[in-house]
């Protein structure tokens, strides 16, 4: 038989066996198991004003209650909107911006997503509980609200409150975990004073009240603000990390690991005029803008961003980062790292050519779909 010949015996053989669902793996070894990462997450960014805008347009037009849950608008990946990927800002991540005005509750409920919410806009009078723990969220704080706790939102305060959700949407879908329970009242019962996470926890030192307690989930629910940027301050003493500027991950007191389990969580300080080399990892995150402005070029691509914007960093494409302003950048970030760490996928490349940095091929514009 020439080879001719038997190739197309075997797409005969192919046709033949796939009519009872079997397939030949010589044909189709490459499609299961690409040479690197492949995945249609595209880079992306969003506006804060434009999603400011629009959830001040939903505040009066939506009631919060059981049927509506909470007012958020979410960043749809415009690549990941098929098969039903409704909500993926990444394969795995999950982002939106939540809005609650003075007076409103968002009713409690849990689910066995992890999420965490960093706080943009507020006046300090918004509050959300975790199992019975109160906590008043500020501007650059984060708050955790571990897979299956019980969480509600509520606002004694007078001004709109933004926040950023993270959840690890696509994650848990893959796997097939998800699980929701409404709470049967709107506010879950109080326990404790407000804040005392924060009082035992706080400044990497804990109560001895503690020392029994060990591992998942994180005790501590309120990462303060004030302690982060303390942090950082310290870091500056000390070199940069090359690709994140002076960076920290936010941790679980007790384990020393990630926060949030799942949900990687980091921040990073860029001074003024820094501008980091390119590296690319098998992880995904999706960027907040606390402050300052700059630009990231992700496989060539410039995205500039100022104060509140969002962007996206897909699996295994190279980024850097640029602080173009006078003043500090501080980049929060949600990623699935943990997670990557955890199955022993995580990977980092540096780039070695043009001094670990890109060209610049293109500026990115926001691409509106047509009606
Ligand atoms: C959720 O429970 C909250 O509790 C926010 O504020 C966003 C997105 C998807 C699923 C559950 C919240 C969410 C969410």
């Amino acid at each position: 038989m020439s080879q001719s010949e038997a190739r197309i015996a075997l797409n005969e053989f192919a046709a033949k066996i796939s009519e009872e669902h079997l397939g030949p793996l010589w044909d189709n070894l490459g499609h299961m198991i690409t040479l690197k990462p492949k995945h249609e997450v595209i880079p992306y960014l969003w506006k804060w004003q434009t999603i400011r805008n629009y959830l001040l347009e939903a505040g009066p037009l939506l009631a919060l209650g059981r049927e509506s849950e909470r007012r958020v608008i979410y960043l749809q990946n415009p690549s990941l909107l098929k098969d039903g990927k409704i909500g993926y800002s990444t394969n795995t991540l999950y982002v939106g911006v939540q809005l609650l005005l003075p007076g409103e509750v968002a009713p409690s409920h849990r689910h066995s997503q992890a999420a965490i919410r960093f706080i943009i806009e507020g006046d300090g009078g918004a509050y959300t509980t975790v199992d019975g723990e109160k906590t008043y969220m500020e501007r650059g704080d984060l708050v955790l609200t571990p897979p299956w706790t019980w969480h509600d939102h509520g606002h004694e305060g007078t001004e709109p409150v933004f926040w950023m959700d993270g959840l690890d949407v696509g994650l848990v879908k893959t796997l097939t975990g998800s699980f929701f329970e409404p709470y049967h009242e709107n506010k879950y019962p109080l326990s404790g004073p407000p804040d005392g996470s924060v009082a035992r926890y706080a400044s990497g030192v804990r109560a001895i009240s503690e020392r029994k307690r060990k591992g998942y989930p994180s005790p501590l629910i309120n990462y303060k603000w004030s302690n982060i940027k303390q942090a950082l301050e310290g870091l500056e003493r000390l070199d940069p990390d090359p690709y994140d500027g002076y960076a920290v991950d936010y941790i679980n007191p007790t384990t020393g690991g990630s926060a949030d389990a799942r949900i990687g969580t980091t921040m990073q300080r860029l001074t003024p005029g820094m501008h980091t080399k390119a590296h690319r990892h098998v992880h995904s995150a999706v960027y907040h803008v606390l402050e300052g402005s700059g630009y990231t070029v992700i496989e060539g691509q410039k995205f500039e961003w100022e104060q509140g914007d969002f962007f996206v960093v897909p699996p295994w494409l190279w980024h850097e980062h640029v602080n173009t302003g006078t003043g500090t950048v501080h980049l929060f970030s949600v990623n699935d790292r943990p997670v990557m760490e955890i199955l022993g996928l995580e990977q980092e490349e540096e780039l070695r050519d043009n001094n670990g940095q890109q060209e610049v091929a293109r500026t990115f514009e926001p691409a509106r779909l047509s009606k």
